[in-house]
């Protein structure tokens, strides 16, 4: 009973789906959320606990976590992940300090057994600065290639002016939609 109620929330779009976003502090995930949210761009404070969101994009509901990313809240991410299907990884295209640090955090999601299912968009944030890291490079930094056990994209984006935001999201209903 509990499967076919919901198979038949699946068809009339009603199903929500749980999205984490995650990155490091700076990146603009909460800015992210936001420019989703409300289409403007909205003073942010550093994110100590999360913000939580519905995202809904044509009949398809995402509830998004927006979590901490300063270094002392990282070890707090995996309390957040049970029941995920998508992980939104948003990177600061400008900082190539860290890098590798995301790099690391990455790799330690993919290898948790509670985010075996969940797919991966990144956001390559705030490519409206000049000399900020491609698409292409932070890939090959990345290497996404590589990652064949789900699905992944990887698109580049400016919260501040929401350019890239609703191509990602559109990933996202795609993939939710043939699940
Ligand atoms: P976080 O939630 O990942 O920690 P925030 O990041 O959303 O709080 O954003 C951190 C800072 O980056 C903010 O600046 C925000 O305005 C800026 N930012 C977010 N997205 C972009 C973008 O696409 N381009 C540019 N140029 N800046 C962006 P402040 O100055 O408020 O700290
Ligand atoms: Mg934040």
């Amino acid at each position: 009973m509990g499967q076919l109620i919901a198979k038949l929330m699946g068809i009339f779009g009603n199903q929500e789906h749980k999205v984490i976003i995650v990155g490091l502090d700076n990146a603009g995930k909460t800015t992210i959320l936001y420019q989703l949210l409300t289409n403007e761009v909205v003073h942010t404070c550093p994110t100590m606990g999360s913000n939580v969101e519905e995202i809904v994009l044509q009949k398809t509901h995402f509830l998004m976590w927006d979590i901490g990313g300063q270094e002392a809240l990282r070890s707090t991410w995996n309390t957040y992940y049970s029941n995920t299907e998508f992980i939104i990884l948003v990177i600061d295209s400008t900082d190539r300090d860290r890098l590798l640090t995301t790099r690391e955090e990455l790799y330690k999601m993919l290898a948790h057994e509670a985010l075996r299912d969940a797919s991966v968009l990144i956001f390559a944030n705030k490519q409206d600065v000049k000399d900020s890291m491609s698409t292409v490079e932070i890939s090959r930094f990345l290497t996404l290639s590589a990652i064949k056990d789900r699905p992944w994209h990887i698109q580049g984006c400016c919260a501040l002016t929401g350019e890239g935001l609703p191509a990602g999201l559109q990933w996202m209903q795609s993939r939710a939609t043939a699940n």
